[in-house]
């Protein structure tokens, strides 16, 4: 059985003072969580390692919202996996389709950032997702099929089987259109099967498919309960305490 997990992406938001009143809010609420869920926080940068001091002692996991493939170097303005091990941060999100669109990042950089994260123990969660245009075009499934085969690029089934993809339809992030269980049930089926293409049966049957894209508190239960959804990635709704919650119980 896999463990279904729900990340809050903060993306560019919360202060630091922010981000440990939030932090402390959810870990408040969830002091008796049974754990049924794994849960982890992606606060910007200069939070992190605020945030994973206040969870140290608990069951939640925080992970980065990107970082650079080498350990250190002259990159000016870039974070390194040794830099987030460092400060306790367990998981990272790469290729999100924000980095994408207004940072350039292409599939080649993100297998880079991929290879790097298994390399320095960090979870990835690889995001995938198609534009409104591609959907409408019927491109869906052969857009994602071709971004995974490159983001996965000389990664083991090992480390497949220790991921997290999730799946991030873009016209659907931000815009309150989120996609019906349905769609993105039929999406990240289609991901396991690409897997299971790719690598093997056990492999698909092992990696983790989150869907990322306005969930919130009344849509959650019905994605959750899909069969190949195994958790969310949420970006808006992470930012409430009560909200964030209601998902991780949705
Ligand atoms: C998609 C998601 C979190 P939101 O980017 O990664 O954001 O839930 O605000 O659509």
């Amino acid at each position: 059985m896999r463990r279904q997990i729900i990340a809050g992406n903060w993306k560019m938001h919360t202060t630091r003072a922010e981000a440990i009143v939030l932090t402390e809010a959810i870990k408040q609420a969830l002091a008796s969580y049974d754990g049924e869920r794994e849960v982890v926080l992606c606060p910007p940068f200069t939070s992190l390692s605020a945030v994973a001091d206040l969870v140290g002692d608990t069951a939640i996991g925080v992970g980065a919202q990107n970082m650079h493939y080498e350990s250190a170097g002259a990159f000016t303005g870039e974070v390194s996996p040794l830099m987030l091990t460092d400060i306790g941060c367990e998981y990272v999100i790469l290729g999100h389709s924000e980095r994408r669109q207004y940072f350039g990042e292409t599939d080649v950089l993100i297998n880079k950032k991929l290879q790097a994260a298994f390399a320095n123990a960090i979870m990835p969660i690889l995001c995938v997702g198609e534009s409104l245009a591609q959907r409408e075009a019927g491109e869906t499934l052969s857009f994602i099929k071709a971004q995974l085969t490159a983001g996965l690029t000389q990664i083991t089934a090992a480390q497949v089987s220790n991921m997290v993809i999730a799946y991030e339809p873009i016209w659907a992030i931000g815009t309150g259109k989120t996609a019906t269980a349905a769609q993105a049930e039929e999406v990240c089926k289609a991901i396991r099967q690409t897997v299971a293409a790719l690598y093997d049966t056990a492999t698909a049957e092992a990696v983790r498919i989150q869907y990322g894209g306005s969930v919130k508190g009344s849509n959650a239960a019905d994605i959750l309960s899909q069969a190949n959804i195994d958790g969310a990635l949420v970006g808006g709704a992470s930012l409430k305490s009560e909200d964030f919650v209601a998902i991780i119980n949705g």
